[in-house]
């Protein structure tokens, strides 16, 4: 949230504006989403939830069945950058093992 005040400069005919709030600087954050599949196997996607997004083993499955179940789940939400090089990672994972596994990711909707 930024509050502007407009001032014009009478010698240059130039309209300059002022920043009276600070700009808070929060990065963008990122959704990591996986996809399900009927190839890839159970195993595969949890080794790949505690490795590279590290959950512990219980949140791991929970993500695992949750994406099985429902068709797409949350790996993680990261900054941009993060969150591309993550999905670059498991995508070469899963082709070196044959795997279709998918992952997108979307933008998380600003919270302030
Ligand atoms: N549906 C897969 C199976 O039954 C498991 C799976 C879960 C695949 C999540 C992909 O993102 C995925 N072997």
């Amino acid at each position: 949230m930024s509050i502007m005040a407009n001032r014009f400069d009478e010698d240059a005919g130039v309209v300059t504006r002022t920043r009276t709030k600070k700009k808070t600087k929060r990065p963008p954050k990122f959704r990591v989403l996986l996809h399900n599949d009927d190839y890839t196997t159970r195993e595969f996607v949890v080794s790949v939830l505690s490795t590279v997004f590290h959950l512990g083993e219980t949140d791991a499955v929970r993500v695992m069945m949750h994406v099985h179940n429902n068709g797409v789940g949350v790996a993680g939400v990261y900054t941009r950058e993060i969150a591309e090089t993550k999905v670059a990672i498991v995508e070469r994972l899963a082709r070196e093992h044959e795997y279709p596994l998918r992952l997108s990711i979307e933008p998380e909707e600003n919270e302030d």
